[in-house]
């Protein structure tokens, strides 16, 4: 069984990242600083978001900003306060964002990495209170420390990531994230300010029954998948389907299941991007002993030729997503 919150309350992110960067012993701790520059965008982002209900009611609060604006939608706000926490904390030198068409270069010119960020998704369920995600992926970079990072910097592939994660807003909010060494959870403690280690080492079932679809669009699936939703339905197994992807994949992650975006009539590529929300969540998956797959290939092997490039995404437990490659 997992371990969950009854860990100690005591290891904090901070202590955590700091212990797991002791233990490599050339680490110079800039990945460490980025991480946590990345937790502290986040912690920015879970208090606007609570505070999300209350934008049509704030000047009654007073709480409107001093030039009486308009509040901006939270997922333009997420991106400008993880822009801002990776220019300041000067390790990264080049960031993508699903907000953006172009590289953003953050004139860090020194800094080591560069990231791939989706700052708000599952952005249609922030007006309906339902749970939303940041999700993230880190790479060293390949063109000289000095230098203007390169579309190259970006294009590196799945493994090649150096770190990944997801921060979840959901009935508590919890930043999940590797480096390579397995996955760790840390759940967030309003009242201290402070996220805490709370699901050590995550191992994921090898096998579920839980299988996260838009079923809606069935009948514009490739029929691979649609052979598997069928085999879903006489296995009985429970359709549950956020429409948030941080929340299925992390339900799915700890219970078992399996979340499928398959190619469509409407999205023939698939409708999930590539280097900010499969990548990462492949790395993800695979470091907790889960696998995904574009129906082809690992999604960790797919080759990356843009920036924005979407790919069929099925992630999940083992035994189901092999069971779900053997109808394609
Ligand atoms: P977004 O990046 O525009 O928010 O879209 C990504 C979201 C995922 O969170 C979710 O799994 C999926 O799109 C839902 O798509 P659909 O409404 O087609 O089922
Ligand atoms: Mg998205």
């Amino acid at each position: 069984k997992q371990e969950t919150l009854a860990m100690p309350v005591g290891v904090t992110l901070d202590r955590f990242i700091k212990r797991q960067q002791s233990a490599m012993p050339f680490a110079s701790g800039e990945l460490s600083q980025l991480l946590r520059d990345i937790a502290l965008a986040g912690k920015i982002i879970n208090r606007e978001i609570n505070r999300a209900g209350l934008v049509d009611i704030t000047g009654a609060f007073g709480s409107q900003n001093v030039q009486g604006e308009e509040q901006q939608k939270l997922d333009v706000v997420a991106d400008i306060r993880f822009l801002r926490a990776l220019k300041n904390g000067g390790e990264v030198c080049a960031i993508i964002t699903e907000e953006s068409d172009e590289i953003i270069y953050t004139d860090n010119d020194e800094g080591k990495y560069v990231v791939a960020i989706d700052p708000l998704d599952g952005s249609s369920n922030i007006d309906v209170n339902v749970s939303i995600g940041t999700i993230f992926s880190i790479y060293r970079r390949t063109s000289p420390i000095g230098t203007r990072a390169t579309l190259e910097d970006f294009m590196q592939g799945g493994r090649n990531q150096v770190a990944a994660g997801y921060i979840l807003y959901g009935s508590s909010t919890i930043l999940v994230y590797t480096t390579g060494q397995g996955v760790n959870a840390f759940t967030y403690e309003n009242s201290l300010g402070e996220f805490f280690l709370s699901h050590k080492d995550i191992v994921s079932p090898e096998n579920g029954a839980i299988y996260s679809v838009n079923e809606g669009n069935y009948n514009d699936f490739v029929s691979g998948a649609r052979a598997y939703i069928v085999n879903c339905r006489m296995k009985e197994y429970s359709g549950r389907y956020i429409g948030s992807l941080v929340g299925d994949f992390h339900r799915n992650l700890l219970k078992g299941g399996i979340y499928l975006y398959p190619a469509s009539k409407k999205y023939p590529k698939g409708k999930l991007r590539l280097l900010y929300e499969c990548y990462p969540l492949a790395f993800l998956a695979e470091q907790a002993g889960a696998t995904s797959t574009d129906g082809y290939q690992n999604v960790l092997d797919i080759e990356p030729n843009s920036l924005h490039q979407r790919s069929p995404f099925y992630v999940g437990a083992k035994e189901m997503v092999n069971e779900l490659l053997l109808h394609f």
